[in-house]
């Protein structure tokens, strides 16, 4: 596929592709790595004078062309082979998944995906990275770089290899800042402590242990988070570091969280780490135009976004906080199973990362129409000696379902009356490669 070309030279052929259209349609994902994604492409094609529809999708399952003549697809794509194949448009793909066989175009294609270029795409450039590389050959796009690490933060990437890069971009463009401290949203610090889910630091309804930490690190629980000196910045990472040891948190967390801290200066609001909040929780909810419009500069969205935002993590909390003792153990993984739940991913996300580190964790959301919604993740740790996108994808092709995604994070779609099977053959699998 990558025929020996540089993924900036695909990226190339990607915009000469683009530029022989006046249209684009743009399909993207719902979680904020794809909405970063599309409103990173939005802004690269209104400057470059292109007409574009975006729309954000759960996935490719139940997609129907709509005889546009070309496509885009963002943040999915690479695990459809087959789906794409029998599209009859022109095809742009910026993806970062999987790629689960080969593409046999009708028209012309483009894929653009880490994987063909021997760059990690787990860790290392996620779709709203892909995006970038796109903008930047149609344009001088680099002040995108801040909404792309908004992709790269919400996808729990790294900031190595490409994107880097791209904060490097963002920082010589003087749109993002890298200062050091400590990655937590923004807000009363009380309030941030208690119910941020990127840490989580488990004080939603510890108020005692909460008043604890305060008082040992010396604290003003009403200070805001961003307002902190360099001196109290230092005493709250250090504290914040014990605690995950005390809650027996998943060791990579603590670089992404300690350390730094990013600020964006073209966005509506500075903390990326905020935003990130804001966008995921508003994409969650099916609230996708706001969360898009945010990132586009809209204020009006913004307002509506925070309030979704504090609705959404205070669910995705008391679920949690319902749910801990819920967890089951097979022999090489753990799950929970739940009925209508707000978000699987979310709470797949805490429990994986910060609470029961030590298995991988699906999560099970079994849905009003009899369709079960699974969430499977685990850490980069684990993920070295375990894909769970090949433990999705066999498992529910097994029970005729669909599933892939990543090493450490994957997902699948199930029946209701197969369950059993599929939680006993992703067991036996996990057991084989852990083996
Ligand atoms: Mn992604």
């Amino acid at each position: 596929m990558s025929s020996g070309l540089t993924i900036k030279e695909v990226a190339k052929k990607a915009a000469n592709l683009l530029n022989r259209h006046e249209f684009a349609r743009i399909y993207t994902h719902y979680d904020a790595d794809g909405i970063s994604a599309g409103a990173v492409l939005a802004k690269a094609l209104l400057r470059a004078r292109k007409a574009f529809q975006i729309s954000f999708l759960k996935g490719l399952n139940d997609f129907e062309p709509e005889g546009d003549d070309l496509i885009i697809f963002a943040d999915m794509g690479s695990g459809y082979s087959q789906k794409i194949s029998e599209i009859d448009s022109d095809i742009i793909i910026l993806d970062h998944h999987k790629p689960d066989g080969e593409i046999k175009p009708k028209r012309n294609l483009v894929h653009i995906n880490p994987h063909f270029f021997g760059i990690d795409g787990t860790y290392e450039l996620s779709a709203s990275g892909v995006a970038y590389l796109f903008a930047k050959e149609l344009g001088e796009n680099r002040d995108l770089a801040s909404i792309a690490i908004l992709g790269i933060i919400g996808d729990k990437q790294k900031f190595s290899g490409l994107n880097a890069e791209i904060l490097r971009d963002g920082i010589e463009t003087k749109c993002i800042e890298a200062n050091r401290g400590v990655s937590l949203p923004s807000g009363k610090l009380l309030n941030s402590l208690k119910t941020s889910l990127e840490p989580f630091l488990d004080f939603y309804k510890k108020e005692e242990e909460l008043m604890e930490f305060l008082k040992k690190t010396k604290l003003d629980g009403d200070k805001e988070v961003d307002e902190l000196s360099e001196i109290e910045v230092q005493r709250l990472a250090d504290a914040i570091a014990l605690r995950l040891l005390e809650i027996g948190a998943y060791e990579g967390v603590f670089e992404q969280v300690i350390g730094s801290r990013l600020i964006v200066k073209n966005l509506l609001l500075k903390n990326p780490v905020t935003l990130v909040d804001i966008v995921n929780s508003c994409g969650r909810i099916g609230a996708t135009a706001t969360a898009f419009s945010i990132l586009l500069g809209d204020e009006k969205a913004l307002k509506e976004g925070m309030e979704i935002t504090d609705k959404f993590k205070t669910e995705i909390l008391e679920e949690v906080s319902r749910r801990r003792s819920e967890i089951k153990e097979g022999f090489c993984i753990r799950y929970l199973i739940m009925e209508d739940a707000p978000s699987t991913s979310s709470i797949a996300t805490i429990f994986s990362r910060y609470l029961f580190p030590e298995k991988p964790l699906v999560v099970l959301n079994i849905k009003k129409d009899g369709k079960v919604k699974v969430s499977a993740r685990t850490t980069e740790k684990i993920a070295k000696r375990l894909d769970l996108s090949e433990v999705m994808r066999l498992a529910s092709a097994k029970v005729g379902g669909s599933g892939g995604g990543h090493r450490v994070a994957a997902g699948a779609n199930i029946l209701r009356d197969r369950m059993e099977e599929f939680l006993k053959e992703v067991d036996r699998l996990c057991c084989a490669m852990l083996a």
